[in-house]
């Protein structure tokens, strides 16, 4: 892999959260071959302690003249190459909140020799130097940026390794066969003949095993990227009450008129893992009342981006036109789920036969906002048409960009296919089983150019 900023340069950068929240400690971490002279005349150190690697000092930044205290700091020193960047690195732990950590930072970027970090450099020295790989930086990210527990916990498996042994796997195996190839075009008369057919069942193994993997990974970017889920129904229906339901709080207004809720109400709930974000819509209805108007043509926009829409309907009213007519104008292919709120006041069971045989593909979930009954069923029709289910079983999980190179590989390998059934020259084979390993090694960081190493990197955050 070629080198691509410029590693000779210090760097240094906010390390924590840069939030509007306080902080009890922010770490200023500085990293390259200046970081531990610069410190030394940037923190006073009582005494004649001596900088240590891996040894923590208590001191104080002081400005630029050395009459002033900046900031009380405890400094941690871990020289290279036993540090995240496998260069000497200095952290500087001050004082959280906004305004402090900011005025230690700009007395260490006021050093001569220290320039302030570009998002994802310090990760990607880590890989430069061989600290980390590129499939568990980039799990470092996806950690930092995980929503819920098993989002972390796929990250975890990623920085432990899993996505690298398991891709890198798959690429020794395409090289292996490569080589074999690759000799049978210079030399087939004088190597043991191969066997085409077992060739390709090796080839075809790995392409299910990457189709797997890119399965897989759509499911686990649920967990990453979260659902969108609307409630969508006439007005009074009870979807602000199901909203609160699902929150467990009072978060949308109810009341018993029709028309309560205006705008677009948005909720983040975690279930199971699974981040959701609800969005309780406006009743929709033919109305005169322009606000009300303007709601309900907020709801509509929801409805057609909505990764799930419930629907809600009143069971005491029935499957009404209204319901049915909105219902209509869901897009075919977003998953829904039918909510019939209000069970508890809804006695007649020829109601329910109604529904059934109106939306006879459509399942539908008895159910009460008021006393909770059905919530869990609710809970699960969910999970289980966003394929949270399937994630159990998932152990590694690529990101987008590893998922689209995966791709670009598995239909390389279909291509080695097509060249196998008609029976092509062994040249011929070589070229899409070449491409295919190109994409592995993008993933694994064998095979990257510059540009690609700076593009994945600026995606990080600073400080990272
Ligand atoms: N009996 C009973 N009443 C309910 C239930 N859910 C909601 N309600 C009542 O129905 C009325 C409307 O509830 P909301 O949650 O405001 O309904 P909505 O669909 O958000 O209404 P809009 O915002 O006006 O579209 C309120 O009086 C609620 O107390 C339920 O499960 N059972
Ligand atoms: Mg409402």
């Amino acid at each position: 892999m070629t080198k691509s900023l410029p590693t000779d340069e210090t760097i240094a950068a906010i390390a924590t959260a840069v939030a509007a929240g306080e902080g009890g400690i922010a770490i200023v971490r500085i990293s390259g071959a200046a970081a531990l002279s610069a410190c030394k005349s940037i923190v006073s150190v009582p005494g004649s302690k001596s900088w240590h690697s891996h040894s923590i000092l208590y001191g104080h930044v002081m400005n630029e003249e050395g009459t002033k205290r900046i900031d009380e700091v405890l400094v941690m020193v871990m020289k290279g190459p036993r540090s995240f960047t496998g260069e000497d690195i200095v952290e500087i732990h001050c004082h959280g909140g906004m305004i402090s950590v900011q005025r230690v930072l700009e007395r260490v970027l006021s050093h001569p020799q220290i320039r302030r970090a570009i998002p994802g450099e310090f990760s990607q020295r880590a890989v430069i130097n061989g600290r980390l790989n590129l499939t568990q930086a980039e799990s470092i990210s996806e950690l930092i940026h995980a929503r819920s527990n098993q989002a972390a916990q796929l990250a975890m498996a990623g920085l432990d390794g899993g996505i690298q042994k398991r891709i890198a796997k798959l690429r020794d195996i395409l090289l292996d066969q490569l080589s074999e190839l690759e000799a049978r075009v210079d030399f087939e008369d004088e190597l043991p003949t191969l066997d085409g057919s077992q060739v390709l069942k090796t080839l075809t193994d790995v392409q299910s095993e990457l189709k797997q993997l890119i399965n897989d990974a759509f499911t686990a970017s649920l967990l990453q990227q979260g659902l969108k889920v609307a409630l969508i129904g006439a007005p009074n229906v009870g979807k602000s009450s199901l909203l609160n339901r699902l929150s467990r709080r009072e978060r949308a207004i109810v009341t018993d008129l029709p028309g309560t809720t205006r705008d677009v109400l948005e909720s983040e709930i975690v279930i199971e893992g699974v981040p959701i974000t609800l969005l309780d819509t406006a009743g929709i209805r033919a109305t005169a009342n322009p606000i009300e108007k303007l709601g309900i043509a907020k709801s509509q926009e929801v409805l057609m981006c909505a990764d799930i829409v419930l629907v809600v309907f009143d069971l005491s009213k029935g499957w009404t036109k209204q319901d049915e007519a909105l219902f209509q104008q869901i897009p075919k292919n977003t998953s829904k789920l039918l909510i019939a709120n209000k069970v508890d006041i809804a006695s007649d069971p020829k109601l329910t036969s109604q529904i059934s045989s109106k939306n006879a593909n459509e399942t539908y979930i008895a159910f009460s906002a008021l006393t909770g009954e059905g919530v869990q069923d609710v809970i699960d029709g969910l999970l289980t048409l966003c394929g949270a289910h399937d994630i159990q079983g998932i152990e590694i999980a690529l990101n987008e960009r590893q998922r689209d190179l995966a791709a670009r590989a598995a239909s390389a390998l279909d291509r080695t296919n097509t060249v196998a059934t008609q029976k092509l020259p062994w040249d011929f084979w070589t070229i899409d089983l070449r491409e295919a390993i190109q994409c592995l090694g993008e993933i694994t960081g064998n095979e990257l150019t510059e540009i690609l190493l700076d593009r994945i990197f600026s995606r990080f955050c600073i400080g990272k």
